[in-house]
């Protein structure tokens, strides 16, 4: 069912060398229905390692794909209206600084549920999705933005350019990292693009993962957290150049790398490098004492939320999101402290959370019940949804941000 990772899954050097271990967790999105709740759930190890030789953070489990994204597949990109937004933005501008038009083709791998690609469609830009989630993909299609439901492999890509649909823009949002065949993947894009084109890939940046603890971003499905240290070493390997690249704050803070086949590497790239030196991500000793301050976080949190029902206090949760399903495992926060999460993606709506069984419910749940305390699991989005939440805070509600340190607002 799953295979352990002893060499690196980008160089193939012997031996990640494991910095934290979040013990057997549930797949943090296998959202349950109440028929699944009596049923056996499978857990896995969750431990992360540091290769030495090309600086690349992972997990050493590997999931096999099929149980991660195809069936019910939960997660729909466009339930976020920032996300909408800063897809918009992406699209807008490539189009402009490219000067796609008709004639172009654009491709985006792990399309979801059309996000992205449907700014393309509006302009009259040809593209296609690949997605192997079925319901996203039903979904992307439903809306006008063709789609193929299956993995991205480089046999597909082959035969894509072997029929002349190569591809003049490649997007890849949150997938690098969630491919058990990292060089395949970074290999098929090379034969996928043009010899002028350019792959946009956004990937969580592990610098925010580590200095921010934002250590439940760490699921099965994430099985890479890169630098740009290890980014540039894996797409060198396969005859593309890491050419531009932007921090953003998207998702905990994230990287948006430009890739091409041609080598003109540009000084934002030749800076970050450089900060990473520095800064020693690119060794070990960035990575040591992530675990302790991880538990901390753990020890923090559970004592709040345990202070607080003690007290008597009425505590719900916000987000239904895979990173929630970490926290709420690795910090064993169960329906003895929280009754219930709320989440505006309809198919989680109804259903469970991961292992602890955390019924899922709608937002306005919250202003109905007026629970005293809402812990944020969705943080990556808090700004937005309190703004969204603005009646439960202005009758006395409050937030519990979880991350990077615990606090209520
Ligand atoms: P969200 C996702 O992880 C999916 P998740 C995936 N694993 C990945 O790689 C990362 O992103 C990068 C809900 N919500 O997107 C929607 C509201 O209810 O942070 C989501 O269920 N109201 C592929 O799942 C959840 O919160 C809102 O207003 O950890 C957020 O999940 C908003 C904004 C969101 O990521």
């Amino acid at each position: 069912m799953n295979s352990d990772h002893r060499v690196c899954r980008s160089c193939m050097q012997p031996e990640p060398q494991i910095f934290l271990d979040l013990g057997d967790t549930p797949l943090a999105d296998r959202i349950l229905t109440g028929a699944q709740l009596g049923e056996h759930e499978p857990h896995f190890p969750l431990q992360v390692a540091f290769c030495r030789h090309c600086g690349l953070a992972q997990i050493l489990e590997t999931v096999p794909p099929e149980v991660l994204f195809c069936e019910d597949y939960p997660y729909y990109s466009s339930f976020s209206p920032a996300l909408l937004q800063h897809s918009r933005e992406n699209a807008t501008e490539l189009i402009r600084v490219r000067n796609l038009d008709a004639s172009s083709f654009v491709v985006e791998l792990a399309s979801n549920d059309g996000y992205l690609l449907k700014n393309y469609v509006e302009q009259g830009i040809p593209c296609l999705g690949i997605d192997p989630a079925d319901g996203p993909a039903k979904a992307a299609v439903k809306i006008g933005v063709p789609t193929l439901c299956t993995f991205f492999t480089t046999e597909l890509a082959r035969q894509m350019a072997g029929e002349g649909r190569s591809a003049d823009v490649i997007h890849a949002n949150n997938v690098l990292a969630h491919v058990a065949d990292t060089n395949g993947f970074v290999e098929g894009i090379r034969i996928l693009l043009k010899d002028d084109g350019v792959a946009v890939i956004e990937v969580p940046y592990v610098r925010d993962l580590i200095d921010h603890c934002e250590f439940d971003t760490i699921y099965h499905e994430h099985l890479c957290y890169f630098s740009v240290t290890a980014l540039d070493h894996l797409f060198r390997r396969h005859s593309l150049f890491l050419n531009d690249v932007r921090r953003l704050p998207i998702h905990g803070g994230s990287l948006r790398l430009y890739v091409e086949p041609r080598e003109r590497v540009g000084e934002a790239v030749r800076s970050l490098l450089a900060e990473e030196r520095r800064l020693h991500v690119d060794r070990f000793g960035y990575y040591e004492d992530f675990a302790a301050r991880v538990k901390g976080l753990k020890e923090d949190l559970a004592s709040l939320l345990k202070g607080l029902k003690a007290e008597g206090k009425t505590i719900a949760a916000y987000g239904a999101a895979a990173k929630g399903s970490t926290l709420i495992n690795y910090a064993d926060v169960g329906t003895d402290l929280i009754d219930y999460v709320v989440d505006r993606n309809v198919h989680k709506q109804g259903k469970f959370m991961p292992g602890k069984h955390l019924p899922i419910c709608e937002p306005d749940r919250l202003v109905r019940d007026m629970p005293d305390y809402v812990l944020m699991l969705a943080w990556n989005f808090a700004d937005e949804i309190m703004k969204q939440q603005s009646e439960y805070r202005q009758r006395g509600g409050k937030f519990i941000i979880p991350i990077p340190t615990v606090r209520i607002v």
